[in-house]
Formats: structure tokens, C-alpha cells, sequence
């Protein structure tokens, strides 16, 4: 059973096996007590003394011998990480020093920390909110700069702000919602609900907004993902090797080289992309390319951005219509690749119409870079060039998201309509949405599972 701020806890919080240091940190109430009977310090320097470093031995002290030479670094409580009075042992990297210096601690009165329990601590103590803590969890499993700047961007606490400021707006409101409601012989000044619903509405919008920051730092996040699509032999795995710069797609003249999809990262200026390669689309030769096929189907539904690759050295085909006409269901923005211009072109200028047509070739590069302005110019539309306004939820906060503005909504269409004790419920849910979001209204089963995705030691 969780108990915080109770037992002290330790963890490794460096990664296992050999290197030159690893990190052992403990937090909680009797951590320099404990490390007083393992820990010979050298000089005169008092212990624990706030953000200080020691250099000294640990001992076992079921037979005094020296395990290794460390230093710790002292935080004592509330100045800390978790707000709780914490030790950072810094040892050799060795697995066999740090399981012995566990196995002491453990011993002496400290226990395995769970899972993300220091940043559980850090949470319960209220040295960050629930959108930070989910920030310090996509810093750590950030894969380029850019995802790792948009975590960062969240521990400076714009979006918890946004989120408490939107709270405290319809906490009032409710309030005055409330009184007129409950006191109304008092003289509480009637509610006027023409002033309400355009304060109400002003809040949505700033939500709605909110919830596309959301949306956008979500898919950031998760790798922003372009498929190319297009007839075999259009050139889409040598469209995706170019802008790799390296040879990871076969490549030949057989149409239907590509069988599977293939996706691989790269960066468009700050903005991470995750480009698909996909099986050339025609009636499938076989069940291989089936298969193929129908997964290029995937790829296009999870695709942000869609790019049509079209053989402009060869007149427009069946299947060319075919792609084009999928690129225009697909109700996603999509560019339309005119590939090969460094053969004669006999494909028709006039095919693509309204959308957005460049001029490539895969083979030499030429036209790439315009290319490459027309993609991040549909990412700048998108809003998914703009990191600094993103927001990263986790699964639980983007569910009450969605709640809080679909109770928003009934409030504000309810508005005038509805009688004010149904307002008041639609507002409070909304409030207690909010509240789940940053953590400030928030059970014990949720938190399991937002902490539960964490390493332990952190
Ligand atoms: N001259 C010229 N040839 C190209 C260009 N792009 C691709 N090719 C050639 O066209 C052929 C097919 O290229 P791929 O990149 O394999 O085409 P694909 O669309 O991936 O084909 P599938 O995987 O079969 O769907 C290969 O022989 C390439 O060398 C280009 O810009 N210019
Ligand atoms: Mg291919």
C-alpha cells in the first residue's frame, strides 16, 4: 500500500550495467539518518547540510568494511526534487558495488522505490502538477531535440497555468451560479445569462484552442507521420531514400518492388517526421503484395500528411486517377509529387488540378527543396511547426479534456434553455474535469496508472 512521505525509498536511477558512475537516490523522512550508519565521511564539513556534496566510504555495518568510495549529494527537505529530504549516491558503475549498496540500505530501514515513485513524491507534495509530470515523462522517452524541447517547454508551466486560469474563471462563475441558486431572498443579484453565456463561450474558445495544442503536441510527440503513395514504380522508395539521404528502400524498375510499408524518422527543420514508404497501389499481383496493399491503407489513416508520387515521364494512368481520387477522400492535407522531371515528360499538367503540384526528380534532387517548403508550408497551416504552443496530455488528462469541453458545450448551448441547477452540474463537471488535468481533483486509481508508465528511480 502507498504511503508517502512515510518510508524512505532508494532506487538505482542510472541505467544497469557497467560505467563509469551510477546513481543510487533515496528520498524520504529518515534518509540522512540512515545514511549517518553506512556513510564514513572524510573532512569536517557538518551532515546533511543543504545541496552539499561529501566525498567519503559506504560501510557495511554488519562488518565494517569499506563497499566503495562515493560522494552524496545532500537536498534536505522541502528543497528537493520530491519535496522530502533526499540523498544522491554517486558510486562506480559497477552492478555488483550498487546491488551491495542496496542491499545495505535495504537493510537499514529504506525500501525498493515503485515505479515513478519519486515523481509521484514530487507530485503529492506539490513540486509539480499531473501536466508536468506528464512532461517529465515524455522528456525521458523523447527520441529527437524537438520532442524533448516541447517537454521542456511544459515543465515551465505554461499549460498548467492555462488550465488553472480556465479553472478559476468557471470556479467564480459557478460560485455566483451557486448563491443565486441557493440564497435567493438574500438579495444576490440575479444571474445574468446573456453576460454568462458570452463569458462561457469566450472560455470554450480558449479551450477549443487548448485541445488543438493538444492535438498537435500528441501527434508531434508520437512522430509526425507522412506516407508517400503512389502507382508502382512512381518512385516513392527513391523519394524516401533522397530525403533520408541514405539507401534504406529497394529501389529497381520492377513495379512492385515495395511490398511492405517502411517508416523511418527524419526532421524537417525543428519538426520530427516519421516518413512511410508504402506498396505501390494497383490490383495486387499476388497475396504478398495484397497484404502490402492493404497496409498501405494503414499507413494512410495514420499519415498526418499525405504525398502522391506521380511518374511524370509516363502519360496519366488508370491507376494515377485512382491515387489522386484516394488522396482527395482521405480529407487530410496532401501534396502531389510530379516525379522523374529529369526524363521527357508526357504526363498532363493539367491532371492535378486544384492541389498542390511540384516538379521532383528522385534520381538527381532537383525541385526536392521546393518539395520540402510546400510540406513545412502545410505544417505551418496545420499549426505543427509551432512547438511552443504544444501541449502534451497523457491518455487520462486528454479523456477529461474531451469531458470538460463536452460538458462546456452543453453548458453553453443549455444556456437560457436549461433551468440554472442543470447549468450549475454541466459547469461543475467541467470544474472537476479541469481539476483532473493538473491533478488538483484526482483519484488514487489514476494516478497508479499515470505513475505506473515511469522508470524506477525516477
Ligand atoms: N530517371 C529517373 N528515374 C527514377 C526517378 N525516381 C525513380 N526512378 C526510377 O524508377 C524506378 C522505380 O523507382 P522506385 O523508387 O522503386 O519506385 P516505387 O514507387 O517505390 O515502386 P514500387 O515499390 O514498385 O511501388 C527505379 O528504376 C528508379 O531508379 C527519377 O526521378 N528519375
Ligand atoms: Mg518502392
Amino acid at each position: 500500500m502507498y504511503k508517502p512521505g512515510v518510508d524512505t525509498i532508494a532506487a538505482v536511477s542510472t541505467p544497469p550495467g557497467r560505467a563509469a558512475l551510477s546513481l543510487i537516490r533515496l528520498s524520504g523522512p529518515e534518509s540522512f539518518n540512515i545514511l549517518k550508519k553506512i556513510f564514513k565521511k572524510g573532512g569536517k564539513k557538518a551532515f546533511p547540510l543543504p545541496y552539499s556534496a561529501y566525498y567519503g566510504s559506504v560501510i557495511d555495518p554488519s562488518d565494517d568494511t569499506v563497499v566503495d568510495k562515493v560522494v552524496l549529494t545532500t537536498f534536505v527537505a522541502p528543497n528537493s526534487f520530491t519535496g522530502e529530504n533526499i540523498v544522491e549516491i554517486s558510486c562506480h558503475g559497477n552492478p555488483i558495488i550498487v546491488s551491495k549498496i542496496l542491499a545495505i540500505l535495504f537493510k537499514n530501514g529504506v525500501r525498493p522505490a515503485e515505479a515513478g515513485e519519486f515523481t509521484r513524491r514530487a507530485f503529492i507534495n506539490g513540486k509539480m502538477d499531473l501536466l508536468e509530470v506528464e512532461a517529465t515523462s515524455q522528456l525521458l522517452s523523447a527520441s529527437t531535440l524537438s520532442q524533448a524541447r516541447l517537454a521542456l517547454n511544459q515543465l515551465d508551466g505554461l499549460p498548467s497555468r492555462q488550465v488553472a486560469g480556465f479553472h478559476e474563471k468557471l470556479i467564480n462563475h459557478l460560485v455566483q451560479l451557486e448563491a443565486s441558486l441557493n440564497f435567493p431572498e438574500d438579495a444576490i443579484e440575479a444571474i445574468d445569462e446573456h453576460k454568462l453565456a458570452r463569458e462561457l463561450k469566450i472560455i470554450r474558445d480558449e479551450l477549443r484552442i487548448f485541445a488543438d495544442n493538444a492535438k498537435n503536441g500528441g501527434i508531434v510527440a508520437g512522430g509526425l507521420k507522412v506516407a508517400l503513395l503512389g502507382r508502382p514504380n512512381s518512385g516513392k522508395s527513391s523519394l524516401m531514400n533522397y530525403m533520408l539521404g541514405k539507401d534504406r528502400a529497394i529501389v529497381t524498375d520492377v513495379a512492385g518492388t515495395t511490398r511492405d510499408t517502411l517508416e523511418e524518422s527524419m526532421q524537417i527543420g525543428s519538426i520530427p517526421i516519421k516518413i512511410i514508404d508504402t506498396a505501390g497501389l494497383r490490383d495486387p499481383g499476388d497475396k504478398v503484395e495484397a497484404i502490402g496493399i492493404e497496409r498501405t491503407q494503414k499507413a494512410i489513416d495514420e499519415a498526418v500528411v499525405l504525398v502522391g508520387v506521380f511518374d511524370g515521364s509516363q502519360p496519366v494512368t488508370v491507376e494515377d486517377e485512382e491515387v489522386l481520387a484516394r488522396l482527395k477522400a482521405q480529407n487530410k492535407p496532401f501534396i502531389c509529387v510530379r516525379n522523374k522531371i529529369d526524363l521527357i515528360q508526357k504526363f498532363d499538367q493539367e491532371f492535378f488540378g486544384d492541389a498542390v503540384g511540384v516538379g521532383i526528380s528522385a534520381l538527381t534532387g532537383t525541385g526536392l527543396a521546393g518539395f520540402i517548403d510546400e510540406l513545412k508550408q502545410i505544417l505551418d497551416k496545420n499549426g505543427l511547426s509551432d512547438l511552443e504552443s504544444m501541449v502534451l496530455l497523457g491518455a487520462q488528462q486528454q479523456n477529461s479534456l474531451d469531458k470538460a469541453l463536452a460538458a462546456l458545450d452543453r453548458a453553453c448551448e443549455g444556456i437560457g434553455h436549461i433551468y440554472q441547477d442543470m447549468l450549475a452540474i454541466e459547469l461543475e463537471e467541467v470544474v472537476r474535469e479541469l481539476g483532473r488535468i493538473t491533478g488538483e481533483t484526482v483519484d488514487v486509481n489514476t494516478l497508479d496508472l499515470i505513475f505506473e508508465r515511469f522508470c524506477i528511480g525516477k
